[in-house]
């Protein structure tokens, strides 16, 4: 399912300009930590596993994303130039995205309450040498994205399948970080299990070219920052009742928030 079929364009650089950025935003966790994060415990070893089975039986329904070169969409959405097969995820990943836990889990860990966008998650398939997906922002539905790494291997020493991210470069449009894609980027390696939590629309981010016998696949979910009012805050009621019973799943994971030195290669 290529989540970019259907967007709408937004056309405004307003949103490049940080007092444009509401102040629910700006003054969150996840945006003073510099609009990403890492986590280990999401899902353990097994779900991990139960996972990516489900990706790979999804797998036969995935569909290639071939796009040579980016457009010119300087703030959010567009068309990026990209090489990946993607599938829409199986009731596994349906649950995972879904739970009241994981919209607690999402509220502690960024500092703002958001909700699916859709009803589904996406695997996204890097498997043949080459695949990857170029300096981009989120669509305007995916304020936050949840990425979480089923496979990455086997690989060599090497920049394939790493993310490069531009938290110095969050107002600057695409098309000037892009030109200069070494300024400020920071370089990691989401490891299997591992979970990113990013404002994928506000800070630029790609996927490099994987190498030769590489396989990278990875689960995304879309969340998105309600305008205002009610129903921003109406899941929080459940959450906080299932969140009782996942309080030490959710603390554990929360502590295990991944040192970026450990992933930074
Ligand atoms: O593959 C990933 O880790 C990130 C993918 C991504 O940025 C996207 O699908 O928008
Ligand atoms: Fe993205």
């Amino acid at each position: 399912m290529d989540r970019r079929a259907a967007q709408v364009r937004p056309g405004s650089r307003e949103l490049l300009r940080p007092q444009s950025l509401p102040r629910l935003i700006r003054e969150s966790r996840l945006f003073r930590r510099g609009c990403f994060d890492i986590f280990e415990g999401l899902l353990d070893e097994r779900g991990r596993v139960c996972m990516l089975r489900e990706a790979v039986r999804r797998a036969a329904a995935a569909r290639l994303s071939d796009v040579p070169a980016s457009d010119d969409e300087e703030v959010r959405g567009g068309n990026p130039a990209r090489c990946l097969f993607s599938a829409a995820g199986g009731e596994l990943l349906d649950a995972f995205y879904q739970a009241t836990w994981m919209l607690e889990f999402l509220y502690r860990a960024s500092g703002i309450p958001v909700v699916p966008t859709g009803d589904r998650g996406t695997y996204s398939y890097y498997i043949r040498p080459g695949h990857h997906l170029a300096i981009h922002r989120d669509i305007p539905t995916c304020d936050l994205a949840v990425i979480t790494c089923l496979c990455d291997g086997p690989r060599k020493d090497g920049a394939g399948g790493m993310m490069g991210l531009y938290p110095g470069r969050l107002f600057e449009p695409l098309s000037a970080v892009r030109a200069d894609p070494e300024q400020g980027v920071v370089r990691l390696r989401l490891l299997p299990g591992q979970t990113m939590v990013m404002f994928g629309g506000i800070i630029p981010h790609a996927i490099q070219p994987v190498a030769e016998g590489q396989a990278r696949i990875v689960a995304v979910l879309c969340y998105r920052i309600p305008e205002t009012g009610a129903d921003s805050l109406d899941h929080l009621g459940p959450c906080r009742e299932a969140a009782t019973r996942q309080r030490s799943a959710l603390d554990c994971a929360l502590r295990c928030r991944v040192a970026a030195s450990r992933v930074l290669t």
